[in-house]
């Protein structure tokens, strides 16, 4: 890749920017394209393009490399092989490869789990200085769901006794999970007799990659069964574990306010970006962010002062409990650091584009990499471990700050103002804004002021122009009285697009803006990263408890519009066998067997009372949800109306 540092003057970028209008819907996005293309940086929409037209048999699954008799593929109109060397047909092979997707997706985020789970322990022990529990009335309440008295014990104890309970869940001895009891008990009952209870979050991965072994699993349904299973050991183990553990060390989000967009960059401060998703690094970083002498420092340095921005889930994660503000999603990623005006970049893990030592080293932009299990070309690795985060965060704030001098003023980008955000609605929040329970909610569900909800998750994929399927479904969504829910990439998509300010109620349909003004809050709820997705199933077992059905009763849907990670499969599965109708943007690999197709999209509804659709299209993915609702509205009695 070129770099060619743009002098000013020329085309007004503004208007050149317009030809990025196909790429993304974001006015930061299409300007800050049209700069990388005047230095000639390559981005992720120019390498999409380079892959075009991207593999037939791999889009459709029908590819397998699980072995060496192979690769196989198997031809799709039925005129070349029909099996692989072993003798797999399209059903099992498409099935296998789905399954190590999920079991992908369900790793990443168990292992994020584990990471803090460790970090509780090491905290326990006094050995990870600067970390603390900050809400050890949470830490109660979960330690006792894990059958740990509490009573009369030290606050280290306890949470040392909770990080081993939880170090368990990831073994192989289990029943079933422990954090599974906070699914109604019906659900559970399902699981039961589908066989598909999670048992120990490594266990069911590691299970996976086992039955698609050659030779091992070859009936598609029980794959498939499996990858159910596998990533509901994500969603009810690995995440939920990531979540409250967050919570517990970081404090339980409450409503904040913050900004949002790359225009959040200061052109008179040092920046310093977070990226990626596990919050034991930047939560460091945060807090070395706000030391007296560091501040002064980059006074010394010429700047006024240090601004902490987030990119991505660890973003998410200090946004929801700091409010610091975030820069962009996942699309974005590339496009910050051509602003020129990054001082640092510290990544640890999961959606971190391997380009982007790369485009740092195009400006001044040092970047750093921060995990033993993540490194990346062209970044400098400094390992952070429990022992050393308070000091090693402290020494990299520091050469960021020492790197502002470096910074080329004449390169600095920074073409938009923010826009203003409202975020933090964990379970805890959202309940205190009803008043202490879920009543008011569910009174407003009946009254049908409040039509149902809807989780809209993910990421962004350069196969959906950016941002236009979060935000093209969800104002659809609020506009028809449907709560919105969001995390991840899609919760930053919905904020940049001023959906979360209380007055865009104004935007939602009469009751749903009702119920905002009434609580002050607004349409759409940012619930955090993605591992909290767990907070909307927690939700919606608390939901279903109250009224005494199964959370597949209830008036809610997920949506993933423009997702591209195996860890959204996971997520999506997970939704999905909890018994919530799902529908995602982009077209998952799994065309080459319509038997699989059939399952999901249709038998599902038979076994696990919620199935998954595919529709790249946000206003019909909106009515296809709004019917949902009103059907499940008509199954619990409710008043229903046409759509
Ligand atoms: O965990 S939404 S692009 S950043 S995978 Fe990644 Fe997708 Fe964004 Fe967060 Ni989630
Ligand atoms: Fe081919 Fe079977 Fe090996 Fe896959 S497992 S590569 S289909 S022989």
């Amino acid at each position: 890749m070129q770099c060619n540092p743009v002098q000013e003057g020329g085309e007004k970028m503004s208007d050149f920017s317009k030809k990025y209008q196909d790429y993304t819907i974001t006015k930061d996005g299409q300007l800050m394209l049209a700069r990388a293309e005047k230095e000639q940086i390559e981005t992720v929409w120019d390498r999409y393009k380079a892959q075009l037209p991207q593999c037939g048999y791999c889009e459709l699954g029908l590819s397998c490399r699980n072995c060496v008799m192979g690769p196989c593929r198997v031809d799709p109109f039925g005129e070349g092989p029909q099996k692989g060397v072993c003798g797999a047909d399209a059903d099992i092979i498409v099935t296998r490869n789905f399954g190590r997707m999920i079991a992908s997706g369900a790793a990443s985020h168990s292992d994020h789990g584990r990471d803090l789970v460790e970090v509780l322990l090491k905290v326990s022990q006094g050995k990870a200085p600067g970390y603390e529990i900050r809400d050890p009335e949470k830490m109660k309440r979960v330690a006792s769901e894990f059958g740990i008295d509490t009573e009369g014990k030290d606050i280290l104890q306890i949470a040392g006794e909770l990080a081993e309970a939880m170090q368990e869940e990831f073994g192989t001895r289990k029943e079933s999970l422990e954090l599974v009891s906070r699914a109604p008990e019906v659900r559970q009952q399902t699981w039961k007799k589908l066989g598909i209870m999670p048992r120990g979050i490594d266990r069911e991965t590691s299970e996976m990659m086992h039955r698609t072994h050659m030779g091992v699993d070859n009936d598609w349904q029980s794959l498939t069964l499996h990858a159910a299973r596998n990533a509901l050991s994500d969603g009810w183990g690995g995440s939920m574990l990531a979540t409250e553990v967050s919570d517990i060390l970081f404090g339980t989000p409450k409503p904040l306010s913050s900004v949002i967009n790359i225009g959040v960059l200061k052109e008179d401060e040092v920046n310093i970006i977070v990226h990626g998703h596990n919050p034991v690094v930047s939560e460091m970083i945060y807090q070395a962010v706000q030391d007296d002498d560091l501040v002064q420092l980059a006074k010394e340095k010429g700047a006024k002062g240090i601004n902490l921005v987030g990119l991505c889930c660890t973003g998410n994660e200090l946004l929801m409990r700091r409010g610091i503000p975030m820069a962009g999603n996942h699309l974005m990623t590339e496009l910050v650091l051509v602003t020129g005006a990054v001082e640092m970049i510290l990544v640890d893990y999961q959606c971190i584009m391997p380009s982007l030592g790369e485009i740092a080293k195009c400006f001044h932009t040092k970047m750093i990499s921060t995990s033993d299990k993540a490194r990346f070309p062209k970044m400098e690795h400094r390992e952070f471990h429990p022992e050393n985060a308070r000091e090693l965060a402290r020494e990299l704030v520091k050469e960021a700050v020492e790197n502002f001098t470096n910074r080329n003023p004449d390169r600095v980008y920074i073409p938009v103002e923010p826009v203003k955000l409202m975020a933090g609605f964990s379970v805890e929040a959202i309940l205190e804004a009803l008043g202490g329970s879920p009543d008011p909610l569910i009174e407003a569900l009946k009254a049908g002021k409040i039509r149902g909800a809807v989780g809209v998750v993910g990421c962004n994929n350069p196969k959906i122009k950016h941002d236009y399927g979060h935000v093209t479904l969800t104002r659809r969504l609020i506009e028809n009285d449907i709560l919105v829910l969001d995390t991840g990439c899609a919760a930053v998509a919905n904020a940049k697009a001023g959906f979360k300010v209380p007055e865009a109620a104004d935007i939602a349909g009469p009751g749903l803006k009702e119920v905002c003004k009434a609580l002050g809050i607004p349409p759409v709820l940012h619930v955090g990263s993605c591992v909290d997705n767990v907070r909307i199933l927690v939700l919606a077992g608390a939901l279903a408890n109250a009224l005494n059905v199964d959370i597949s009763d209830l008036p809610l849907a997920g949506a993933a519009p423009e997702w591209y990670s195996e860890k959204a499969a996971s997520i999506a599965l997970y939704v999905v066998a909890s018994g919530i109708y799902t529908v995602i943007g982009t077209t998952p690999p799994i065309l080459g067997s319509m038997n699989l197709v059939k399952l999901v999209t249709e038998d599902l509804e038979g076994i696990l009372g919620a199935t998954l659709a595919v529709e790249p299209d946000p206003e019909k993915a909106a009515t296809l949800i709004r019917r949902h609702i009103e059907k499940k509205r008509a199954g619990l009695g409710l008043p229903t109306i046409e759509v």
